[in-house]
């Protein structure tokens, strides 16, 4: 299956919903007049794009229907599409530095999808011939190290963990011994979410941060914050949140499939400044795919679907 109809397939409730919506708008005036906009409005606050970004898009909608004197379902449809891809940006694709050892840490609240997707990760980099290496630093729960471990013997990966309730910056030192043994390519760190408070996860987070940047100073170092789209406006406050007390730098994305609630993705680029560098739709193995804002939005609001309602 081609990247855009992973979107397609993943986004089905989301534009199920949205195109649901739209033709309800439309259906009497087949056009948009204030109240059509104050119905979208709430369309997009209600498939999770957020308060503020609504407020964004919805005023330069406004503003372009004014100055260029249009009002059709089309023009309006394009127009929002249009703004939700800039507002989403230019596709950044997360590359591995080749000939050095990349390490990639994964974080997030609990229930995210950090185990699911350092899976999903092992498995990607596998396929193109990488040497990889799981790490179980989530000691928490015996559950979560064997969790690990399914994926790790489903992917043919080797996994360093410990036993629970073990020092997680002691597996992590452990893992880094053994990546540089093997000649790894990619060594990807599973941890907790299930922290007591903010204080606990900061210096969990710190002190795995600190290790790596000891032991593996040569490494290319990542840190990927795992946002959970059905959690709605939270994702925005734990982007903000795991901003100040990790390292991040990029963005997942996972559950798009899990409701109609994927306008969250626009929210989140929106609120912050980090890439989104990979999407999760669905529970599958290979249900991680590169992020892409056209496709994303396309899969959104299809054109053909959008020709066939402009013309009724
Ligand atoms: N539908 C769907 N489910 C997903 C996706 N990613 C993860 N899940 C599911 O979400 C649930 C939680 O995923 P985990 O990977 O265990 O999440 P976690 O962040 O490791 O959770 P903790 O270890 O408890 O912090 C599991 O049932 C996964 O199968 C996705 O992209 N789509
Ligand atoms: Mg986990």
């Amino acid at each position: 299956m081609g990247l855009f109809d992973k979107f397609k397939q993943g986004m089905t409730k989301t534009r199920d919903f949205l195109m649901h919506q739209v033709e309800a708008i439309t259906a009497s005036l087949g056009f948009f007049d204030e109240e059509e906009l104050d119905d979208l409005e709430m369309t997009l606050i209600q498939a999770d794009l957020g308060a503020a970004t609504t407020d964004k898009l919805m005023e330069n909608l406004r503003s372009q229907m004014k100055s260029q004197g249009k009002k059709s379902t089309e023009f309006v449809l394009k127009t929002l599409k249009e703004s939700m891809v800039d507002i989403l940006g230019e596709n950044q694709t997360f590359e591995l530095v080749p000939g050095k050892l990349n390490i990639i840490l994964m974080v997030g609240v609990n229930g995210t999808g950090k185990t699911t997707t350092s899976g999903k990760l092992a498995l990607r980099y596998k396929k193109q011939g990488k040497k990889v290496l799981l790490c179980a630093a989530d000691t928490f729960r015996a559950a979560a190290i064997e969790q690990l471990e399914v994926w790790a013997e489903r992917t043919d990966t080797p996994l360093i963990s410990s036993h629970t309730g073990a020092d997680p910056a002691a597996v992590v030192y452990d893992s880094i011994q053994s990546a540089k043994a093997r000649d790894t390519d990619v060594l990807i760190i599973d941890t907790a979410g299930r922290l007591h408070n903010k204080k606990n996860l900061m210096d969990e987070l710190g002190k795995i941060e600190r290790i790596i940047r000891r032991e593996a100073p040569d490494a290319a170092i990542e840190s990927f914050l795992v946002l959970d789209a059905t959690s709605g406006q939270n994702a925005i406050v734990q982007t903000h949140t795991f901003t100040d007390i990790a390292n991040v730098t990029g963005l997942i994305i996972t559950k798009l499939d899990g409701n109609a609630k994927g306008g969250i993705a626009v929210a989140v680029a929106d609120q912050s400044s980090l890439p989104i560098y990979f999407a999760g739709l669905g529970e599958g193995a290979e249900d991680l795919v590169d992020f892409d804002s056209k496709y994303f939005v396309d899969s959104l609001l299809p054109d053909e679907a959008l020709a066939e309602l402009a013309k009724q």
